[in-house]
């Protein structure tokens, strides 16, 4: 630490979103510029600013260190995107910025499955309450009520077995996997505590491999009131099952972005314009129900004039933390043609700002960014969008090896939602990633730079 250096502002950033959001590739693009910091290609608060004396340290006791190496080494020497995240992880990093006098920074990323996310709703609910939130999501949506009809035939019965009902949900919840709908919960049916994903399968197979819960033996499903009243045995049960998965699964990664300075949430609309209007909604229920728990502002105990001493006053580890920044980041941002990237962000102002909005003493902004820029753009022909690049999947969505780049056509943007629209209206093809190989020489990115400018503050 420099001599005028005298203390050190901790800054902890949750990166939050559905699985295949972009988070580990916008963790992996962000350390890579901060690492090796070019203020042309990469201006931090202002154009003049440089960071220095970078260094990584380990992470917080209890914590997996996020795979930055890995993440970058399969960019760039396998050519391939990084692989899904299978368990949370951290990233800490200490360095100068040349604008902050005083002070360095230490800096904590968080990255976690997206899967995880389903589950936030858990933290703060009774195992009954919990079962009444899940089962009026079933009950007020027709596509999560046609999934879930071998739970609900199950419910409807008059002598209910355990593991026949156990059964049911997990069929309930392979149906909801197979129709892309997000709130799969527990999520460790889509992605187990050992961190394995459930495999493409028929639902009948995916029921009887995976767990609803933390194992054969650990499992549980929301019980309808009259099913609690009636059953207070089977409640007894599933509420202990309940309590160890939210102890294991859900309140350590809950935590840790509760105590966050700052989160990003990321709003996949590519996908969401792709996957159909049951997709948006599922994304938006997903959101509010972390929002909810996460409760990002400012806190109501010690308020904004104790936050502004504790970080002068106090050494890092003794501050109190809590979310006061918000950013909602729309990734992904060269597979949009450029004539429709304000639309990309329009169309996420539109979707999230309320939630933003209705919270006191937050701060908040909107950005549409690439991470990793990985397409070209050619100009728009009688209104057909054109971009170049290697193509990831046939037109069968099955994975091609990678070849030469190729012109495709990618979808325009609408002005505002549809009020509705059906999955495969829109089309944004994935590429293959675009990095140069020079280990120092981090990805081209677009927006990455202001993101990071707001949250590390
Ligand atoms: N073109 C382009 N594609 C991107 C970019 N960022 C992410 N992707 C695509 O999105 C996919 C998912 O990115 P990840 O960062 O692994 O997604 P994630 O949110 O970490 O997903 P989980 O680990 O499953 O929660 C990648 O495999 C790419 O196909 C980007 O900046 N540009
Ligand atoms: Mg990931």
């Amino acid at each position: 630490m420099g001599i005028l250096r005298v203390k050190t502002t901790e800054c902890r950033v949750g990166v939050v979103g559905l699985y295949n959001a972009g988070k580990t590739v916008l963790l992996t693009s962000l350390i890579n510029h901060l690492q090796d910091h070019d203020a042309d290609r990469f201006p931090l608060g202002g154009p003049a600013t440089r960071v220095r004396k970078f260094t990584t340290l380990p992470p917080d006791p209890g914590w997996e260190a996020f795979n930055y190496t890995g993440c970058r080494d399969a960019l760039v020497h396998g050519g391939r995107w990084p692989a899904k995240t299978r368990d949370r992880a951290q990233y800490a990093c200490q360095f100068e910025r040349s604008d902050w006098t005083f002070s360095d920074c230490l800096l904590k990323l968080y990255d976690l499955p997206g899967e995880r996310i389903a589950d936030a709703a858990m933290l703060g609910r009774s195992f009954a309450e919990w079962s009444e939130h899940i089962l009026s999501v079933i009950a007020n949506d027709t596509a999560y009520r046609h999934a879930c009809h071998p739970f609900l035939t199950e419910l409807a019965g008059t002598e209910i077995k355990d593991d026949v009902l156990l059964r049911a949900y997990r069929l309930s919840l392979a149906n909801l996997i197979l129709g892309f709908k997000p709130l799969v919960s527990p999520s460790t049916f889509l992605l187990d505590v050992n961190g394995q994903p459930a495999r493409p399968d028929t639902p009948e197979t995916l029921a009887d491999t995976r767990f609803a819960g933390l194992a054969a033996d650990a499992q549980f499903c929301p019980l309808p009131a009259a099913l609690r009243a009636a059953r207070p045995e089977l409640v007894a049960l599933f509420e202990a099952r309940y309590a160890e998965y939210v102890e294991r699964v859900v309140r350590p990664a809950v935590q840790a972005l509760k105590s966050c300075t700052a989160l990003v949430v990321l709003i996949d609309v590519t996908m969401l314009l792709a996957g159909g209007v049951g997709m948006y909604d599922d994304n938006r229920l997903i959101l509010r129900d972390l929002l909810d728990v996460l409760a990002p502002g400012e806190h109501p105990v010690f308020g904004p004039i104790a936050r502004g001493l504790s970080k002068v006053f106090l050494p890092h580890q003794l501050r109190p933390g809590w979310i006061t920044r918000l950013a909602f980041v729309a990734p992904k941002l060269d597979l949009v043609h450029p004539t429709d990237r304000d639309r990309m962000l329009g169309l996420m102002r539109r979707m999230v700002s309320r939630y933003a909005d209705n919270r006191d003493g937050l701060t908040f902004d909107f950005f549409n960014l690439a991470s990793v820029v990985s397409t070209k753009v050619l100009p728009a022909e009688d209104g057909n969008r054109f971009l170049v690049g290697v193509p990831l999947r046939d037109a069968d969505g099955k994975k091609l090896p990678p070849g030469p780049e190729q012109r495709f056509a990618v979808s325009g943007l609408p002005d505002d939602w549809p009020n509705d629209w059906s999955a495969g209206a829109y089309s944004f093809p994935e590429v293959y990633p675009r990095m140069p190989v020079r280990k120092d020489y981090p990805p081209e990115q677009v927006n990455l730079d202001r993101l990071a400018t707001f949250v590390i503050d």
